[in-house]
């Protein structure tokens, strides 16, 4: 099996980002000669991670959005760790409107619809206003940002993003004093997601997530319409979802509807189901265990049985030097 073998692969004999950027000027040049094709593709690909060439099958969007995506700057921080293959950062998901195995949503998630997309922008701000997403877009630069997803699960991967900061988009509409918070909502449509129509499920659909304004505007937070130098799979939150990249990955929500500026720190779907055991900060720390396990170490994918890959977990998902001061006056345990 792929994963397995790309398991055995040592960080030191590759150079993921390296790869990846000289992969993404060469499709650049190819969508320029209009050579792009799997067949060239596949004959011309020099590089040896199956990975990258996983990625050149993924569903493509719209031109707009094709052509925005391989414009995106490449990221100026370096970061050490090797990428999670394709196959597993879109392979092994949480996404429960699809089902809560985590094959299921990108067995369930195929004839999902991100295109046309629209999104609401409410609350405090001086520009209320719901936008295609086209529209929304208009003006903004990509950059691609690889970043550690530390899921609460306590497994974890490295994933190359494309989007852009959401404090520039956000400014854009002219938030006012009472913008404390944000809120974010995915859509909510029974037709597409199979368990928005269970009977059975435990969450109040749609799935909502929110952030303190400080958090919302760090530079660190991301909207991401990408991955891999490609559209974003409809696993992955398709076509718009929210990457912070310190806090667990259940903040980090999907195909986003709206997004709401807001005086009162908003409810929140995992907070909402168990409170004492998913905080509405869910800082990524090492020393606040969940209640039925520990958070001191995690499982980087991909991991199997015989190379688990199991690796400490750092303060704030290693990014401590970006964020730590955020929380500088809060007592991290009791504001888990
Ligand atoms: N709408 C929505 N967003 C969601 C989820 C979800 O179930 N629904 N799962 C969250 C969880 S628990 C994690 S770990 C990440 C997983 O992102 P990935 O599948 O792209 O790795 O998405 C988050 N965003
Ligand atoms: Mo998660």
């Amino acid at each position: 099996m792929i994963i397995n073998k790309l398991a055995d692969i040592r960080t030191s004999e590759i150079t993921p980002e390296h790869i990846y950027l000289a992969r993404r000027d060469f499709m650049r040049g190819t969508i320029a000669s209009g050579l792009l094709g799997a067949a060239t593709l596949s004959s011309s690909n020099v590089f040896a991670d199956s990975s990258y060439s996983a990625a050149e099958n993924a569903n493509k969007g719209p031109e707009w959005l094709n052509q925005k995506i391989a414009q995106a700057k490449a990221d100026q921080q370096k970061l050490t760790e090797s990428l999670t293959p394709y196959d597993s950062v879109t392979g092994h998901n949480n996404f429960y409107e699809f089902g809560y195995d985590k094959t299921d949503p990108a067995k369930k998630s195929q004839n999902f619809k991100p295109h046309p997309w629209q999104v609401e922008i409410t609350g405090a701000v001086g520009k209320p206003g719901k936008y295609n997403l086209e529209d929304l877009l208009k003006g903004i630069d990509l950059e691609e940002r690889v970043y550690r997803l530390r899921c609460v699960e306590a497994w974890s991967m490295v994933i190359p993003w494309v989007g852009f900061s959401l404090a520039s988009l956000l400014k854009r509409f002219e938030p006012d004093s009472k913008a404390q918070y944000v809120s974010f909502v995915t859509l909510k449509d029974a037709k597409q997601f199979p368990e928005q129509k269970s009977v059975l499920s435990t969450i109040d659909w749609p799935y909502r997530e929110g952030l303190r304004i400080d958090e919302a505007m760090h530079p660190l937070t991301i909207l991401a319409v990408g991955l891999y130098g490609k559209t974003l799979p409809n696993q992955n939150g398709a076509p718009l979802r929210l990457v912070v990249p310190w806090k667990y990955g259940f903040k980090s929500i999907k195909s986003i509807v709206k997004i709401e500026l807001s005086e009162h720190q908003p409810q929140t779907t995992w907070n909402q189901i168990a409170p004492a055991e998913y905080g509405f900060y869910a800082n990524v720390n090492p020393t606040v265990d969940h209640p039925r396990w520990t958070q001191a170490r995690e499982r980087r994918l991909p991991s199997g049985l015989f190379s688990p890959n199991i690796i400490p977990t750092q303060m704030f998902n290693g990014y401590a030097e970006q964020v730590a001061s955020l929380y500088k006056d809060q007592d991290l345990k009791k504001y888990y």
